[in-house]
This record gives C-alpha cells, structure tokens and sequence, in this order.
C-alpha cells in the first residue's frame, strides 16, 4: 500500500507579499517588504527608507492575490487542495504596528479570504509573520531589536485569534525564523556597519522566541483546538568526505543553522551549545526575569519547515562554494543544480525528516518545498513544466518513505508558490514556483491572467490518489 491517509494535509503556499499585491489599498500601511523586493537582489538588496519613485517594485502588485483570490481558490479546489497555506500581513491589520485599534478593512479581507477557503473545503493554515513587518516598526523602534515588538506582535496576535477563531487552526508564528540570525534585515535589524551588529540581531531572535512562546500560550487560551507550529528554514549539509574534520562541520552546520532555533521552540529552553556559543561571541543578550518561564511554557504542537536543497560541508577553503536559500555550503559533485545554483536533493527531505522527528516526536508539517524555474510558453500557449513534476514527484516519494516505512508523523504538504508569485530571493517574477501560471513579467508587463500548467493536473491526480500516483 502507497496511499497516505484521507487526512493528510495537500495543499499549497504563498506569503501576503508576494502574491496579494495592493499594497497601498484597504488602510494597509507600508510594510518591509514594500520597499525590499525591488530590482534583482530581492530581500538582500540594501534596505532603502522609503518607496523610490523612479524604481519599479514587483511586489506592490504581486499577482494581486487581493483581488482574484476567489479565482485561484477555485483553481486550487479543482487540484482537490485540503487546505491553503498564507500569511496576514500585519500592515493591514496594524498599518504602524503600534496602534491600539485594529484597521477593520484589513479584518475582513482576511475574514472573507478564510471563509472563501472553508467554503472550498480548505483549511487556513496562517503565517502571523512572513517577513511582512510594518515598516514603521523599523523606523521608529528598530525592529526586533527592541523588546517593545513583543507586546506589538502580542496584541496583534490576540487580535486575529480572537477575530479568525474557529476558522484557523493552524497557525505558525515566524516564516523561517532562523532569517533573523541569517538575515537580521529581514526582522528589521538594520545597518551591518554598526559594531552592535551582531548583538542587536542576537537580542532581536531573543524577542522573537520570547513572542512566540508568549503567542503559543496566548493562541492554545483563545481556542484551545489551535495547533500553533515554528516555521524553520532548513539548511541540510552532508559532510563532503568522510573525513572527521568534515563530519564534524557538517553538524556544527546542522546544530546552529538549522536545530537551535526548533530546539529552542520545540522544548522550550535554550540549548547548551547555544549558550556556549553566544559566549564565545561576547555579546551580552539581555533577558528579563519571566523570559526563560516563557519559553518553557510556550512550546509549538508541531515543527513546520521548509525544504529546498542541501549543501555539503568541507574543511578545504578550496572547495566550491554553493548557492541556495541563504545556504553557506560548498557544492555537492552527486548533486544536480537548479538554474539559480540551488542543490536538488530529494533524500535530503527524507533525512531531515527523520531528524526532526527522532529529536522531537512531534508532528511535523512540510509547508514550502519546490523548483524555482523561468518558465516559457510553448507554441500552444502551453507550460510543459516536466521539471517541476520530476522535483516535486522525487520529494514526494522521499516524504512517503519516511511516513509509511520510516513511521514519521507528518501533518501535510503544501508546496511553495502553488500560484507563480514574486520570488523573495530575487524580487522578480521569471523565478516561478506555480502549477498555476500568471501573466506578468518582471517589468510589470501581463494581465495577470491565470492559466493551468502541465504541473496543474499532474499534482491533481496526486492528490486524488492520496500520493499513490506519481
Ligand atoms: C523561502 C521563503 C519564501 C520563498 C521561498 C523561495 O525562504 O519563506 O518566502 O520566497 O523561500 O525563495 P525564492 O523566492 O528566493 O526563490
């Protein structure tokens, strides 16, 4: 038998800025990302004060998510999608990010948005905060790095459980959290010229761990049927040889890359190695009396992650480096490389898998795994994206593996952008995730026109068949 359970979770996943666009309607205030996704460098390009006229940002449209949600939710029921991974973007809801009072527009799109997926026969799973943090939180307080976006993230949090209760019930609290360590401008911490670089981005993860665990206590009293997960970015490295050195920095890569940040919101505590490390970075992290209480009380239900690509670890400064989400790794010769130079490596799905769950026991859920491609059009107005099926097909039968042979306990699986959305790597549009196409190209040209891909039917007979056809 090769057929996973009725239950499991098949859906898809997108971001609020990436996709829904309208970024200046309905009250929403500015956000990071407003002002980050331009040009070609995407989230890594430096971050500016403010929207520049002359510059074109894909982003600000997205593919307009905002107003043709019914449409591709439609698309998606037709792929037989049991539930529908996105974000809020708390700009709607709290366009400073400070205010006491929540903007009601905001509210009721997203309102209207659940209720359009559970009339779909999807469950909401929601990211409270996908890189979308309100740009005047950064201007005026300093992003993460200041503790007062704790009680910010706090009362945002106990606004949308109270307002989404009985609708969601999946909730995940930080979209790849570890960016804050790999990437602080992604958290608001800005400016690497500064000596206190590295402190501030250390003290901004700490506020973040601390307002998850306080969301997680917070969401579990609201509606005690919440299942409230961490969102890791996995960063999988094999040791390039077999040489102790090797193996020995593959799994430091593992530990502070990757595990330090779902150990510390799986079991609640800071691990050893951390401590050891912060140490040797002579930094001083400054907590308060209840923060470590906090953390032990605030444990996820399940670890949510993304899985991409692997990388190798070698203790030759010779070796060829890698490129790949935020990866540092050096390349990896049995390895194929996608056209932006990330590995693909389906058994690394299957290995991580079991990581997670011999160090954890709990569920875990697969929410962004997928092929970044610059899809073209054939003479038929077609996309014969044979390439997407062949990485998404490798990787689902590496996640049936570890399900129906291994014994791990997996929620669901949503791959990312199901709908071609604006790539948070490079800030343009040609890197596309989608079964579902859309007209729009990276100078803001289309009609943002949906279309079914060769993938669209292939990922339907997948789920039709519970993962038995491939
Ligand atoms: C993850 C992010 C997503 C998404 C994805 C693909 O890091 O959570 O937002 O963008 O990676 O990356 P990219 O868009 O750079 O191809």
């Amino acid at each position: 038998m090769s057929q996973l359970s009725k239950d499991f979770l098949w859906g898809g996943a997108i971001a609020a800025n990436q996709a829904e666009g309208a970024y200046n309607v309905g009250g929403k205030g500015l956000s990071l990302m407003d002002i980050a996704t331009a040009g070609k460098k995407g989230v890594s390009r430096h971050f500016t004060d403010g929207i520049q006229d002359h510059v074109y940002y894909p982003n600000h449209d997205g593919v307009d998510f905002y107003h043709h949600y019914q449409e591709d939710l439609a698309m998606c029921q037709e792929m037989g999608f049991r539930c529908f991974r996105t974000s809020i973007a708390w700009s709607r809801i709290f366009p400073h990010g400070d205010e006491e009072q929540p903007n009601e527009e905001g509210l009721k799109f997203y309102d209207d948005l659940f209720d359009e997926m559970l009339k779909k026969g999807m469950q909401p799973v929601v990211t409270i905060s996908h890189y979308e943090m309100p740009l005047y939180l950064v201007k005026h307080y300093g992003g993460w790095a200041n503790r007062k976006l704790i009680d910010f993230y706090l009362h945002y949090c106990e606004v949308i459980f109270d307002r989404y209760k009985g609708k969601v019930k999946y909730w995940m609290t930080f979209n790849e959290i570890n960016s804050v360590i790999l990437m602080p401008e992604i958290a608001g911490v800005l400016d690497r010229s500064r000596d206190d670089f590295i402190e501030r981005s250390y003290q901004a993860a700490h506020h973040q761990f601390v307002a998850s665990s306080q969301a997680v206590q917070l969401g579990h009293k609201i509606d005690p049927n919440n299942k409230i997960g961490c969102m890791v970015l996995t960063l999988v490295q094999y040791p390039l040889t077999a040489k102790p050195e090797d193996v020995e920095l593959a799994e430091k890569a593992m530990r502070m890359k990757t595990f330090s940040f779902s150990d510390i919101q799986v079991r609640g505590h800071y691990p050893h190695y951390v401590k050891k490390h912060v140490e040797r970075l002579g930094i001083h992290v400054h907590m308060e009396p209840n923060d470590l209480e906090d953390l032990k009380k605030g444990c996820v239900d399940f670890v949510g992650f993304s899985y991409y690509s692997s990388s190798a670890a070698s203790s030759d400064p010779n070796v060829e480096k890698t490129g790949g989400n935020l990866s540092s790794g050096v390349k990896n010769p049995y390895l194929e490389t996608s056209e932006w130079g990330w590995q693909i490596d389906a058994k690394g799905l299957r290995y991580i898998l079991n990581r997670f769950y011999e160090r954890y026991e709990i569920p875990l859920f697969i929410v962004e795994n997928g092929l970044g491609y610059n899809d073209q059009i054939n003479e038929h107005g077609y996309i014969e994206d044979d390439y997407r099926i062949a990485y998404l097909k490798a990787h689902i039968e590496e996640m049936k593996k570890a399900i129906l042979d291994d014994g791990v306990d997996i929620i669901g699986y949503t791959p990312w952008g199901c709908i071609d959305l604006v790539s948070a790597g490079t800030g343009q549009m040609s890197k596309r995730y989608g079964f579902i196409y859309v007209d729009r190209d990276d100078q803001g040209n289309g009609t943002m026109k949906r279309s079914k891909k060769k993938s669209f039917d292939w990922y339907k007979q997948v789920i039709a068949s519970d993962g038995e056809k491939l």
